[in-house]
């Protein structure tokens, strides 16, 4: 059956083959997310020989390992923006991009994310937030929203979510969206803007995980979660004239900055330049 659907569907060139059927649960969004991003490469023309596509540790962490076609970098948990820093110095050409869960982006390794908007260095990252650590058994996250329940917040969660998107954008970064699943052409055009954008790029992907915190926050159906997202999602236009209080729990989806900064790898190479030309060191 798996394979008869691999043969009719257009992007299984982009996929490693060897490793199909996927192990993503049945109704994952993560499926979602490797779709949209193989549509996003394919309609950019984008040869997979120039992409370097890395990720931490987690269900989500898949996606780019060991699914998609590329050259792949699979690290430790928290630590994908770290070594996807070092392909792109040591690698300006290539396009790097990350893709991981909320747990291993936003929660671990949450310094690297904010720090990586920061200096906008040019890497593209699709963040993959399922509220919950999926892969560990759904135990509560900075992203979980208020009042759910998972596995170590049994009665409710008392804690307000993370906005990743917010944060990102506000520590520098060229562009950030937000998405769901639930708006697959809108994400795909989305990530193929990140991926032409010059410096730090985020799309957040709002994403179902109906195994580890759909059935324990009565949406036990993928479709439940995805009529959730549509509901609960807000256009960030809309957005704008919304208070605090009626924004409580909702998705605001879009894109929240677009915009020119100077980037890490070309400042640190014409820095590189000026010391050599400082030192006398510059092979003419
Ligand atoms: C240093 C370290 N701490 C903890 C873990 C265990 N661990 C593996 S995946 C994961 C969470 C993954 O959550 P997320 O990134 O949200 O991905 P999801 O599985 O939800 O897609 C954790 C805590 C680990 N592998 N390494
Ligand atoms: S546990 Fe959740 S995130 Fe992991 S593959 Fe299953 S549905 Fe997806």
């Amino acid at each position: 059956m798996a394979k008869e659907i691999y043969s009719t569907y257009p992007m299984v060139k982009y996929l490693r083959k060897e490793a199909l059927p996927t192990a993503l649960c049945p109704g994952c969004g993560g499926g979602t997310v490797l779709n949209a991003f193989a549509n996003a490469v394919d309609q950019l023309k984008i040869d997979p020989r120039d992409l370097v596509v890395v990720s931490g540790i987690g269900c989500s962490a898949w996606i780019a390992s060991p699914y998609f076609l590329a050259d792949t970098l699979h690290t430790t948990h928290g630590r994908a923006i770290a070594f996807a820093t070092g392909v792109k110095v040591g690698l300006p050409d290539k396009k790097v991009v990350v893709i991981s869960g909320d747990g291993d982006l936003a929660s671990i390794g949450g310094n690297h994310l904010i720090h990586a908007a920061r200096r906008n260095i040019d890497i593209t990252v699709i963040l993959v937030n399922n509220f919950i650590y999926g892969m560990t058994g759904g135990q509560v996250a900075p992203t979980t929203p208020f009042g759910a329940r998972t596995t170590t917040s049994p009665y409710r969660n008392i804690e307000h979510p993370l906005q990743i998107s917010e944060t990102v954008a506000a520590a520098g970064a060229s562009y950030v969206a937000r998405w769901t699943t639930a708006h697959v052409y809108q994400l795909i055009e989305s990530i193929k803007k990140a991926l032409t954008v010059k410096g730090f790029s985020l799309v957040e992907v709002i994403s179902q995980c109906p195994v580890q915190f759909g059935r324990r926050n009565r949406m036990k159906e993928p479709a439940e979660m995805l009529r959730w997202f549509l509901k609960d999602s807000v256009p960030i236009s809309k957005a704008r004239n919304m208070s605090p209080e009626e924004l409580e729990g909702k998705f605001v989806i879009g894109e929240l900055v677009n915009r020119e900064r100077p980037e890490f790898t070309e400042e640190l190479n014409k820095l590189i330049d000026e010391v050599q030309e400082h030192f006398g060191l510059r092979e003419e």
